[in-house]
């Protein structure tokens, strides 16, 4: 062979483009979800999927109730998910202050609630600063700047998964989207919910999960923080 390393670099390229692209595609797309592997990125901040006993990727979470990180009834993405069904429980975890992030969560609940609950939200400290928050009845508000938003025209039904995503930009446009697939909804209507709301001037560093005082089983699963947008299918 006359140049054996262009041929060698040749080959490296043609190899690469395809293992390029194969990276970008969510793992649990290519092998099915509720079966999926942990698909772990370092590139999150946060990455909870609550898979192996207790939580998952080497993250703390911090328990205040009664919390069930290993729950397989109703599992809603791989074999174990995050439940609560006592009265008021809530658990965090932390990551380094970020101006603006993007959450997502998975999440279901068994009954509606009497009272707004705040169930999946970024806070600064113990202070909620944008939440996602489902009202009695069903209803869905954005919280930010320390109010909700207009209500939903869209009611989240019972026993049913919804997917969630949560953008806080610090004095910027807040954003909640939610939908019963994985496309994220970028507009309200066909029983999708997609809210703004101008945020509070704040850092947020934690992301939190919560339960109201009413009966009724809610359950997590699939928790993302991260500080660039999160899309379809993530
Ligand atoms: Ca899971
Ligand atoms: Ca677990």
């Amino acid at each position: 062979m006359k140049h054996p390393f262009i041929v060698y670099l040749i080959l490296c390229l043609w190899c690469w483009a395809p293992l390029a692209t194969l990276r970008a595609v969510p793992l649990h797309f290519l092998v099915g979800a509720n079966t999926q592997a942990e698909d772990t990125s370092p590139t999150y901040l946060i990455f909870q999927n609550f898979e192996s006993t207790g939580y998952d990727n080497g993250e703390t979470w911090t328990e205040t109730g009664v919390w069930y990180p290993d729950y397989t009834t109703t599992v809603l993405l791989g074999s174990q998910s995050l439940m609560a069904n006592t009265s008021n429980p809530s658990n965090y975890t932390t990551f380094s202050a970020q101006s603006t992030a993007h959450a997502f969560c998975m999440f279901r609940l068994s009954a509606l609630p009497s009272a707004v609950n705040s169930v999946f939200g970024l806070r600064s400290g113990t202070t909620l600063v944008t939440g996602f928050r489902v009202n009695s009845g069903g209803s869905i508000t954005l919280y930010a700047n320390s109010a909700d938003s207009s209500a939903s025209s869209v009611s989240l039904a019972i026993n049913t998964t919804y997917y969630v995503w949560l953008t806080h930009v610090s004095g910027g446009t807040c954003v909640l989207a939610m939908s019963t697939t994985t496309t994220k909804p970028s507009a309200d209507g066909s029983g999708n919910v997609y809210l703004t709301r101008t945020g509070a001037a704040s850092n947020v560093d934690r992301i939190d999960v919560r339960k109201g005082t009413d009966a009724g089983t809610f359950i997590w699963d699939r928790i993302i923080v991260d500080d660039v947008a999160i899309g379809n299918n993530p």
